[in-house]
């Protein structure tokens, strides 16, 4: 079948608007309608060419929500007209990381996701006749895309796609962190670095979690005003600093904070995150994305000294099992969406969206099909 698509053709070119060749799902593949996708930072990342796992052309997006339209052959989790929020991080439910208990990472299909590939090593997407590559499994920048049954979160039909979208990455991830990595207990401290989608989120996570104080730091003040409507008590400037900004947070906290999160993947910031974090017992979760090859360093005492450094790739959270829980959530006003959602665009105005994400103006601009 034809689709609309944003194809990636090169790395560091704006995203040319075609029309690609879509086959059908095959084996415990699923084709999905995408009605709505958001961009994410690491969109951006990846089309930039520092990604080594961004292969082109293809299809990126990561952030969507969409319409089950067709399933291949042993499907039995989702059915043509069920709503579903494509996962970057499958949930198999059978692989030994799924069953150990100890983290949302799942190995079903990802060797051929980090390629570009369906799960038995093949495209479902070409454009005169030339293969396109898929990216995270999800490729949300198609009207229609093929995605694999364990990498689809179905929810409930009522909810507004064009909000739980987010879901599929931003909102989930910064959340997730604050509940599932760093396990935020009523009357902690937190730093959050960086006040994109993740880091509000994070700050939001963090009221929820009844944290005390919840410090916003970032180097474009236009960010203060979200960070303070969502429940940061605190916001800094490091650009108003001229010391180090761990120790203007250490200052600001008695000797530093019970949790810190990097929501920007700049491996300097990591550092000041970790540095941040109260001696004995603070805890900083990496969750930005650092250019390929680049290194976190810091002097190894901090570490003796009982700080901790984590991760969090998708906030923790399961996508099948987790992610319906949450759209739940977004449906009974627990959690606000809203505010993520700066701008909306329809697909032909993509790298409009790019450009709003580079100058600062955006958080989450959504795209409609
Ligand atoms: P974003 O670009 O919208 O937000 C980043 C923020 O950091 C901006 O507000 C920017 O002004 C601020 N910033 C930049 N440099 C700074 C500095 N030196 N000091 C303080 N603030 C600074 O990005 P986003 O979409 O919120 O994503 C944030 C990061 O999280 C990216 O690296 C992205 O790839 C990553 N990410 C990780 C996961 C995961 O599962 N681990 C999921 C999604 C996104
Ligand atoms: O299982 O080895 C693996 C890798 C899982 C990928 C997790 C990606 C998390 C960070 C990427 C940001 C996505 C928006
Ligand atoms: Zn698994």
């Amino acid at each position: 079948m034809k689709s609309r698509a944003a194809v990636a053709f090169e790395p560091g070119k704006p995203l040319q608007i075609v029309e690609i060749d879509v086959e059908p799902p095959r084996k415990g593949e699923v084709l999905v309608k995408i009605t709505h996708t958001a961009l994410c930072h690491t969109d951006a990342y990846t089309l930039s060419g520092v990604d080594p796992e961004g292969v082109f052309p293809a299809v990126l997006g990561h952030e969507g929500g969409g319409i089950v339209v067709e399933v291949g052959e042993g499907v039995t989790s989702v059915k043509p007209g069920d709503h579903v929020i494509p996962l970057y991080t499958a949930e198999c439910g059978k692989c030994k990381f799924c069953t150990s208990g100890k983290t949302n990472l799942c190995s079903s299909v990802r060797e051929t996701q980090g390629k570009g590939l369906m799960p038995d090593g093949t495209t479902r997407f070409s454009y005169n006749g030339q293969p396109i590559y898929h990216y995270m499994g999800t490729s949300t920048f198609s009207e229609y895309t093929v995605v694999a049954e364990v990498s689809l979160a179905k929810v409930n039909p009522e909810a507004p796609l064009e909000k739980v979208c987010l879901l599929g990455c931003g909102v989930t991830t910064g959340i997730g962190a604050v509940h599932n990595t760093a396990k935020v207990k009523e009357g902690d401290t937190i730093a959050v670095f960086g006040l994109g989608a993740i880091g509000l989120a994070v700050i939001q996570g963090a009221v929820q979690a009844k944290a005390g104080r919840i410090i916003a730091i970032d180097t474009n003040p236009n960010k203060f005003i979200l960070a303070k409507e969502l429940g940061a008590t605190d916001c800094v400037n490091p650009k108003d600093h001229d010391r180090p900004i761990q120790e203007v947070i250490v200052d600001m906290t008695d000797g530093g904070v019970d949790f810190s999160f990097e929501c920007i993947g700049n491996v300097d910031v990591m550092r000041s995150a970790l540095e941040c974090c109260h001696k004995g017992w603070g805890e900083s979760v990496i969750i930005g994305v650092a250019g390929a090859g680049q290194e976190i360093c810091t002097r190894p005492f901090q570490l003796v000294t009982g700080r901790v450094w984590r991760g969090s790739a998708f906030g923790g959270v399961k996508g099948r099992t987790q992610l319906p829980g949450m759209v739940e959530q977004a449906m009974a006003g627990e959690l606000d969406l809203d505010p993520y959602i700066t701008h909306t665009l329809p697909l032909e105005r993509i790298n409009e969206a790019f450009d709003l994400m580079h100058e600062g103006k955006s958080i989450r601009t959504v795209i409609h099909y």
